[in-house]
C-alpha cells in the first residue's frame, strides 16, 4: 500500500530568475543578480539570466506540460522587483497581473501554487541605498512586499515559502564571495542570516493577521551530515557542525533561538553577534505559527575533526569535472571529506537517498512539524539522443529512490506534505550555467525558440504521480 496520502503534492520548483528572462519587461526593476551576472567572471562563462528559459513570455506552454505530466503543485518564487520595481513604494500592476495570470492558469488546471516570496533576487535599489540585508530596515520593507503579495494572491495561494534557503545565499554573499554582494565578512553573514530570520518571523506573523486560509513557512537547505569514524574527536567535529550549520539555521526558524555552542564559539573568535534580547521574542512568537518545514535536499555530508592549522572553506566544483572539490571546513572544529560508500554525481555532490530519509526523521524528532520537501534533484550533462529522444535513467533512478525514502521517512512518522523535484524544465543554474541540467523538461538553449522537449523522466513521473507514489 502506497504511503502517501491522498492529497499529496507532488510537484517540481523553479525559481523567477532562474526561468523567467524579460528581464526588463513590463516595468521590472533591476535585482542584484541582473547587475551581479553581468560583472565580468562572476558566473559560469558568463552565463545570465536576461533570457533563461524566457518563461515570462513562454508560461503557457510550460504549464500545458505540466498538466500533461500531471503535476499536482508547482513551486515557483515572485520576482520582488516586478512587484516593487524599486523594492518600496509604488506597486507595478503589470508585475500583479503576470503573476494572477499565472496562477489562475495553475488553478484552471488543477496544479496547487506553492509561491516562494524570496528566491535571492534582491531589489538594487535596496541594495544601493542601504546594503541590503546588512540593515535592519530590510526586514520591514520585505514584510511590506509580502502583505502585498498576499492581498494580491493570498485568496487563492495556500502555500506560501517566504524564504529560500537563507543560509544559502547569505554564506554564499558574505562568506565565500561567490553570490553578490561578493564579502567575504563572517560577521556580516550572521547580521544578515538574522535579519533573514527577522524577515521569516515578521512575515509569517503578518500572514496569520491577516487570517487568510493557507500555510506558511520557510525553506532551508538542508545537509544531514555522518561523523566520518566514531572517534570522540570525529563525534564532536559532528556536533559542532550540526550546532553551527542545520541547527543554527533551522533552530533560528523553527525554535526562535540558536545553539548555545554555536553562541559560544562565534563569541570566542570575538565575533559580534547580530541579536537583541527582544528579536527571540519575534523569533519565537513566530516559530510557535509557523506551519511547516520546508527543506531543499540533495545530499549528505561526512564530516570528521579538522585541527586548527587544517582547511578552510574551499570554492565549489562549478564545471562538472568529477574529483575537483576540495575539501572544506572550519580549522578547529571539523571539516567534510569524501564519503567512501557512497557515489557522487559530476559536480561533487554526494548521492545519498536513505540521507533524505535520516535527516526527515532527524527533522521530526527536533521540531516536530509536517516537512514540505521544496526541493530535490539531480543535475547532470544531458544529451540529446540521434532519434531526439532524452534518456536520462541516471534521473529517474535518483528520483526514484529518493521517493522511496520519503516513504520510508513517512513510515517512521514523518508528516510530509510533498515532494518537489528541482526541477520542471531545464533552468539556469546560478553558479553552474545552463550545462547543469535538472529538468524533466529539456530546454534546447541553442535555439533561438528555446525548444522544450520532454525527456523520459518526464513520462516516468507522471506514471509516479498517477500511481501515486508507486512507479
Ligand atoms: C538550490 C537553489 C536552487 C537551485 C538548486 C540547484 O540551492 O535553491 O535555486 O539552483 O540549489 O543548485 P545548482 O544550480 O547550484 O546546481
Amino acid at each position: 500500500m502506497t504511503q502517501f496520502d491522498r492529497n499529496f503534492l507532488w510537484g517540481s520548483a523553479s525559481a523567477a530568475y532562474q526561468i523567467e528572462g524579460a528581464v526588463a519587461a513590463d516595468g521590472k526593476g533591476e535585482s542584484v543578480w541582473d547587475v551581479w551576472a553581468h560583472l565580468e567572471g562572476k558566473t559560469h562563462e558568463g552565463t545570465n539570466g536576461d533570457i533563461a528559459t524566457d518563461h515570462y513570455n513562454r508560461y503557457e506552454e510550460d504549464v500545458a506540460l505540466m498538466k500533461k505530466a500531471g503535476l499536482k503543485a508547482y513551486r515557483f518564487s515572485i520576482s520582488w522587483t516586478r512587484i516593487l520595481p524599486n523594492g518600496t513604494g509604488i506597486v507595478n500592476s503589470e508585475g500583479i497581473n503576470f503573476y494572477n495570470r499565472l496562477i489562475n492558469l495553475l488553478i484552471e488546471n488543477d496544479i496547487q501554487p506553492l509561491v516562494t516570496l524570496y528566491h535571492w533576487d534582491l531589489p538594487q535599489t535596496l541594495q544601493t541605498k542601504y546594503l541590503g540585508w546588512e540593515s535592519e530596515q530590510i526586514v520591514h520593507d520585505f514584510t511590506a512586499y509580502a502583505k502585498i503579495c498576499f492581498k494580491a494572491f493570498g485568496d487563492r495561494v495556500k502555500y506560501w515559502i517566504v524564504m529560500n534557503e537563507p543560509n544559502i545565499f547569505t554564506h554564499l554573499g558574505y562568506i565565500m564571495g561567490v553570490h553578490p554582494p561578493g564579502k567575504h565578512d563572517e560577521a556580516l553573514f550572521l547580521k544578515t542570516y538574522h535579519h533573514t530570520a527577522l524577515a521569516h518571523a515578521h512575515t509569517v506573523l503578518a500572514y496569520k493577521e491577516m487570517g487568510l486560509e493557507g500555510q506558511i513557512g520557510s525553506s532551508i537547505a538542508f545537509t544531514p551530515a555522518y561523523s566520518s569514524t566514531s572517534s570522540e574527536a570525529d563525534q564532536g567535529a559532528l556536533k559542532s557542525y550540526y550546532d553551527i550549520g542545520p541547527w543554527w539555521y533551522l533552530d533560528s526558524y523553527y525554535k526562535g533561538s540558536y545553539p548555545e555552542s554555536a553562541i559560544e564559539y562565534y563569541t570566542s573568535q570575538n565575533i559580534e553577534m547580530p541579536f537583541k534580547k527582544a528579536d527571540f521574542e519575534i523569533m519565537k512568537a513566530a516559530a510557535e505559527v509557523v506551519d511547516f518545514i520546508g527543506i531543499n535536499y540533495y545530499q549528505t555530508a561526512m564530516v570528521a575533526y579538522n585541527p586548527i592549522d587544517g582547511v578552510g572553506i574551499s570554492s565549489f566544483n562549478t564545471t562538472g569535472k568529477k574529483g575537483t572539490q576540495k575539501e572544506s571546513g572550519i580549522p578547529g572544529l571539523y571539516k567534510t571529506v569524501k564519503n567512501p560508500n557512497i557515489e557522487y554525481t559530476d559536480w561533487d555532490w554526494a548521492i545519498d537517498p536513505d540521507g533524505l530519509r535520516y535527516g526527515l526523521v532527524e527533522l521530526k524528532a527536533r521540531y516536530d512539524l509536517p516537512i514540505l520537501i521544496s526541493e530535490n534533484g539531480l543535475g547532470a550533462f544531458d544529451t540529446v539522443s540521434s532519434d531526439g529522444a532524452i534518456n536520462d535513467d541516471y534521473r529517474i533512478d535518483f528520483l526514484r529512490a529518493h521517493i522511496e525514502a520519503c516513504g520510508n521517512a513517512i513510515n517512521e512518522g514523518v508528516d510530509l506534505l510533498g515532494y518537489m523535484t528541482w526541477s520542471f524544465t531545464d533552468l539556469l543554474s546560478w553558479l553552474n550555467g545552463f550545462k547543469k541540467r535538472y529538468g524533466f523538461v529539456y530546454v534546447d538553449f541553442e535555439s533561438t525558440d528555446l525548444k522544450r522537449i520532454p525527456k523520459k523522466s518526464f513520462y516516468w513521473y507522471r506514471e509516479v504521480i498517477k500511481t501515486n507514489g508507486e512507479a
